[in-house]
């Protein structure tokens, strides 16, 4: 089943294409943009932060030959809302997508519209999980809600249509066809989003097992307690040890049983995130038929493969019988063998688009920004999922390639956010940034070295809303400096949390109340304050 409206819409620009490949190339005067953004992939997961965990050649190359940034954080840890504010420029108290479940009020200005507007050719692809359809755009080829890992339906310009194959591929198919088939004499805004590394963290079929025999190292506070934290880290539902699913999470569901459940019709449909029933999330009777959902779109030859992959796994999990700590251990080591495989697709993927854009020429005119939506916990305090303005998902990966105006293999420390990816690129492309976006270009840091010019912040304000909700993460808002972060817990609790993050990088102690800490309390408070007021974000617990 494939859509006759991609073809002919890339029939139409190649057509144009060919009769421009004869003339001599002009130097472009406005950059191409491709921006590039992962679901859930945290920097620990990428050896130009971390080189613990796994090898990532390719996003290493766009550090090396670019700018990476060590404090880029996200205003709301969490898809929808993350993705709106990219695209507005605002937070989401402004822009109205608070948590997952509501839908974009598309007739507000989005930063490819613009890019639009003055001339720049629109792709969006991947990825959206937004609700509503893109505007804006020339060319959309879109993952309803999260999208499936294999034989995964797209929604192409109105029509839905389903493609053979991985998702992380598929993307980086349909992104290189419309390179290959686009308006050469116009620039272009590229977006490229991949689902990988989202739960349930499915491997490519040729990826199956790559990591069966490697034992990844563990966090330091994988056994976490909780003990010096609040009700909120200890009430969440984002445990390894208790809140992954046998089947949907880890893959250890015997075959017999898969075969058995296969054959019984699946008890109901589980909608995505839009609208969905979360009190699913932990009803571990649900774990076969949500994940039958994405094992049956694979083929018979794949499930084949699949089953003989996982067959060790499940074997090992029976005759272990792991309990308390160990299983804990043991369920970490599989889900890092997942995850990470999603990963190394999206590494090879992007190699193959750095390729591309190397064979046409396109590779040094073109901005690349390569992120995430927020980052994830990869077992630190115990946790998979993100949601918490702890470190390990508040921080964003951002690395930036340009060469005509960014220093190859520089970092920046400067404060940098989601909300700066719309001003940053609308800058790059000489269009005005529309003066209600609230975050700054970061066309200043790139030009200069990483360096921030005088002035630019020196505290980062987050606010997280979905609860209750997947994972049970209370709500809450709260201001990061360079050495502390200060956060309250609201809704149904009243707690407040204070890290040193210089004496205390793992936040295991809560110095909320500690006498010692009251000056820095005080004078962070005020901070906090100046920060909702800037962003007006005014009655932060009544929203
Ligand atoms: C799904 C996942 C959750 C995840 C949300 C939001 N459950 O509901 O674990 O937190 O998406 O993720 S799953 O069982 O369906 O995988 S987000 O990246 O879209 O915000
Ligand atoms: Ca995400």
């Amino acid at each position: 089943m494939r859509s006759t409206l991609l073809r002919n819409a890339l029939g139409a620009c190649a057509g144009l294409a060919m009769l421009c490949s004869c003339q001599p190339k002009k130097p472009a005067k406005r950059p191409n943009i491709i921006f590039i953004m992962t679901d859930d992939h945290t920097t620990r997961a990428m050896s130009c932060y971390d080189t613990s965990l796994i090898r990532t050649p390719n996003l290493d190359r766009l550090a090396r030959e670019g700018m990476l940034f060590r404090n880029c954080f996200v205003t709301n840890a969490v898809c929808g809302p993350s993705r709106a504010t990219i695209l507005t420029g605002k937070y989401n108290h402004i822009n109205g997508l608070t948590d997952n479940a509501k839908i974009f009020d598309s007739s507000q200005v989005i930063y490819p519209q613009l890019l639009h507007q003055a001339g720049y050719q629109t792709a969006m692809i991947g990825k959206w999980h937004l609700g509503s359809l893109p505007v804006g755009f020339d060319y959309y080829s879109i993952l309803p809600n999260q999208g499936e890992y294999y034989q995964p339906d797209f929604i192409e310009n109105g029509d839905t249509v389903r493609e053979q194959g991985y998702v992380t591929d598929v993307i980086t198919d349909k992104a290189i066809r419309f390179l290959e088939h686009r308006d050469k004499e116009k620039p272009y805004l590229l977006i490229y989003q991949h689902k990988a590394p989202h739960r349930n963290w499915m491997p490519a079929i040729r990826d199956l097992g790559i990591f069966d025999s490697v034992t990844f190292p563990e966090p330091p506070n994988l056994l976490d307690d909780f003990r010096d934290r609040g009700r909120a880290s200890r009430e969440q539902l984002m445990n390894i040890s208790t809140d992954m699913w046998d089947a949907w999470d880890l893959k250890v569901a015997a075959a017999d049983t898969l075969r058995a459940v296969e054959q019984r019709p699946a008890r109901r449909t589980f909608k995505d995130s839009k609208g969905d029933d979360y009190k699913q999330a932990n009803n571990k009777a649900e774990d076969l038929h949500r994940f039958f959902q994405v094992y049956n779109r694979l083929t018979p030859v794949e499930k084949e493969q699949w089953n003989k992959a996982y067959a060790g796994r499940v074997a090992e999990y029976n005759r272990l019988k792991p309990r308390g700590a160990d299983l804990l251990r043991w369920k970490y080591q599989q889900y890092m063998r997942d995850y990470l495989s999603c990963v190394k697709a999206v590494d090879d993927n992007v190699g193959r688009l750095l390729k591309h854009l190397e064979a046409t020429g396109e590779l040094d005119n073109t901005i690349i920004v390569y992120t995430s939506d927020q980052g994830f916990f990869l077992g630190e305090h115990g946790f998979f999922d993100k949601r918490m303005m702890y470190e390990e998902c508040y921080r964003m990966p951002l690395l930036v390639r340009y060469p005509p105006g960014i220093r190859p293999g520089s970092a920046s420390d400067a404060f940098a956010m989601n909300v700066d990816f719309a001003p940053t690129l609308l800058d790059y492309a000489g269009v005005r940034v529309p003066a209600d976006m609230q975050g700054r270009s970061l066309k200043p840091v790139l030009a200069n070295n990483g360096q921030a010019p005088a002035g630019w912040r020196t505290a980062t304000y987050y606010h997280y809303y979905e609860y209750p909700s997947w994972h049970m993460v209370k709500r809450h808002y709260g201001i990061r400096t360079a050495r502390y972060k200060l956060i309250h817990f609201y809704n149904d609790i009243d707690e407040w949390e204070l890290y040193d993050l210089q004496q205390d990088p793992h936040e295991m102690k809560n110095q909320y109340g500690n006498p010692a800490y009251a000056p820095v309390t005080d004078s962070l408070k005020q901070q906090l304050l100046a920060l909702q007021q800037q962003y007006k974000d005014t009655n932060p617990s009544e929203k």
